[in-house]
């Protein structure tokens, strides 16, 4: 295992944070509701470049507490957390020198969200990530993206990529150090400008990981589709982003919240297959992470709280659930741990083709320690369980086993 992904192969569990300039819109312009991701509206609704940088004024996130948003994540359960230091639309939420169109600035606000996150987060002993969109800039005049301001014929993208971007990134890594991950997005256009970035990632920042999206196999990990959870194990670092609701950037209208248990289910499911979950909340435009965010996050963290040890450090192990199984496999040295997701009615947890790639000397619940009787049924391991699960999202089996 490579040095600088010990961490991350064990904390399994991070929190994605969208906030900028849209969050003041909140999926609304000019008192239409824009289909779309909320961070997405200045390209959705084709807004001005001059008429998009208006929001700057207006952006004053009185109650802003990056050690409240610290807490939350660490309350949730998550080790690590990423944040939005440039978006699509070009606006920095950090301070830059390379640009007056930042948060620190441009904004009545005028203080360094970027650099409170980062150090809130270190105060509550979780790493810190910056999230930096390389490609897309519908601000930058040379970057991806915008068509409706600018003739893309007319634009130069090498040199926005190395005169810009580039030392935006050697800024973010250094004035903000340690960046534990550099989190592009979208992908590079060409192989030769990726391995530039990379170059000077590792060159500044060695111990910083790089995100997948950087492209061209050349990230440290594989970054799943957004909200794409894989069928089955796959081999290898990778991390899936998700979202709470149907957004990452706020929108006021998206209620779509995921449960307190989904999410769990989709954490575990993740894990069992040797993935990390990132998962996303939108603040609004006053610096609130919404309050049914914070309310699954929690419940999240209180189940982490008491499971946790089946989680953080483990690996897919030797079982892999068939698809459609009621339950997931994690595992450590001597242990697997069947998280089961929807409790037999019969009595009998069955665990299939167990025999042969695993020694079972004991079963109990994690949660109590309930000691289980078990049997071997042809190719299954057949464990005797109470008729009520003990926990409706995910009661957690230990077989304690060589494998
Ligand atoms: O276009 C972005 C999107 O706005 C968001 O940041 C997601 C998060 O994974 N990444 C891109 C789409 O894949």
């Amino acid at each position: 295992m490579s040095g600088r992904m010990r961490w991350w192969a064990e904390v399994k569990f991070g929190m994605f944070i969208h906030w900028g300039l849209y969050s003041i819109l909140a999926g609304v312009w000019r008192g239409r509701c824009v289909p779309g991701v909320g961070e997405w509206i200045m390209r959705n609704a084709r807004i001005p470049v001059r008429e998009y940088e208006k929001l700057a004024r207006r952006f004053n996130p009185v109650k802003f507490d990056a050690e409240e948003w610290a807490r939350l994540a660490r309350e949730a359960g998550m080790r690590y957390v990423v944040f939005t230091a440039k978006h699509h639309d070009g606006f920095c939420m950090y301070d830059s020198e390379y640009t007056d169109y930042t948060v620190v600035k441009a904004t009545p606000f005028g203080r360094d969200v970027l650099g409170e996150l980062a150090d809130a987060c270190r105060g509550e002993g979780l790493r810190f990530g910056a999230y930096y969109s390389q490609t897309l800039d519908w601000h930058h005049p040379d970057g991806m993206g915008n068509d409706w301001d600018y003739d893309p014929g007319r634009k130069d993208f090498a040199r926005y990529f190395k005169e810009y971007a580039m030392p935006q990134v050697e800024e973010i890594l250094t004035k903000y150090r340690p960046v534990a991950v550099m989190w592009f997005d979208i992908g590079t256009p060409t192989p030769e400008l990726a391995r530039e970035m990379v170059g000077l990632v590792r060159r500044v920042s060695p111990d910083t990981i790089i995100s997948g999206r950087i492209g061209h196999g050349l990230g440290d990990y594989a970054e799943m589709g957004d909200n794409e959870i894989p069928r089955g194990r796959v081999e290898g670092y990778w991390e899936v982003p998700v979202t709470l609701n149907d957004t990452w950037g706020f929108k006021s209208y998206d209620h779509n919240w995921k449960s307190p248990g989904r999410v769990i289910q989709m954490l575990v499911d993740v894990v069992s297959k040797g993935g990390n979950m990132l998962l996303n909340v939108g603040p609004t435009a006053e610096g609130v992470i919404p309050e049914p965010s914070a309310e699954v996050l929690r419940a999240v963290g209180g189940w982490l709280e008491r499971c946790g040890e089946s989680v953080y450090g483990t690996a897919p192990g030797p079982l892999d659930a068939p698809l459609d199984a009621p339950y997931r496999c994690t595992a450590k040295p001597g242990r697997v741990y069947v998280h089961v997701l929807a409790w037999p009615w019969d009595g009998e947890l069955r665990v299939f083709g167990a025999r042969g790639r695993v020694e079972v000397s004991r079963a109990y619940l994690l949660e109590g320690e309930r000691e289980l009787e078990f049997r071997w049924d042809g190719d299954d391991l057949v464990v005797a369980v109470p008729d009520r699960a003990p926990d409706p999202t995910d009661s957690v089996v230990v077989l304690e086993c060589e494998w």
